[in-house]
């Protein structure tokens, strides 16, 4: 049995057609079935749903042999005893720092002055403005960053933006750009050993799919 840990929502829809270049369909609809494990028309192939930033921890675990997931959810849960074999270029996005139209960004970038920072993404945002030599203080969110700067709890977040439609909504404006995110393949070391025909198999049926579209 193969078991591929995904998250529900754009990485799903995203790894349908990747799927389906190896074979593998996947039987029961997530948004009609409540099930968390989907079968799919392989026997031997079977797909988890799980949180996003909980994908990296059932692969490293062994609840699942391979998963999905974003660069951004890798880098800032760390990636120990993971294989990571593969950007699949979907669920393509950015990371940025926003803030508020009326905040002076450069001001705030100058040496001496400090800025606070709302994000989901500590690691990320810490390493990024020690690399420019900025002190920030940064608060810790789970989600709705955009609030953070219109209600004074933060000068600017750093969180992904994809069309910018969500910023531009809240009146924000993207200052700058992190790097650029998309999701990768990560696979747990012990399974590519056990069972290294089939996941191989996925693997370069996944390689070549991904290289057909570009
Ligand atoms: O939502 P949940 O809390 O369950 O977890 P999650 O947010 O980690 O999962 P999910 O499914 O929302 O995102 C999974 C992965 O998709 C992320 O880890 C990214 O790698 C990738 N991705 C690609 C995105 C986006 N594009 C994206 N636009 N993840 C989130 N967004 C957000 C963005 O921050 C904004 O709030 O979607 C909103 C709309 O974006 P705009 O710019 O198009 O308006
Ligand atoms: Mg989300």
């Amino acid at each position: 049995m193969i078991t591929i840990a995904l998250s529900k929502g754009r990485i799903f829809d995203d790894i349908l057609p990747l799927l389906k270049s190896a074979g593998i369909e996947v039987l029961d609809d997530p948004d009609k079935s409540r099930k968390l494990i989907l079968d799919t028309n392989q026997p031997d192939v079977r797909v988890l749903l799980v949180r996003a930033t909980d994908v990296p921890t059932y692969v490293q675990y062994g609840g699942a042999d391979m998963g999905v997931v974003g660069k951004d959810t890798l880098l800032e849960s760390g990636t120990q005893g993971l294989y990571q074999p593969l950007d699949l270029q979907i669920a393509k996005c950015r990371i940025s720092v926003a803030v508020r139209e009326s905040f002076d960004y450069a001001a705030a970038m100058k040496q001496g002055s400090r800025m606070t920072v709302a994000t989901k993404y500590v690691a990320i945002a810490r390493d990024f403005f020690a690399s420019k030599g900025v002190h920030v203080d940064l608060i810790k969110l789970y989600g709705s960053m955009e609030l953070a700067p219109l209600t004074g709890l933060a000068d600017a977040i750093v969180d992904l933006v994809s069309t910018g439609n969500t910023l531009k909504a809240n009146h924000l404006v993207e200052v700058e750009r992190i790097m650029d995110i998309s999701s990768h393949l990560v696979v747990n070391q012990t399974a590519l050993k056990l069972k290294q025909a089939p996941i191989r198999k996925i693997m370069d049926a996944f390689a070549l799919a991904v290289k057909q579209k570009d």
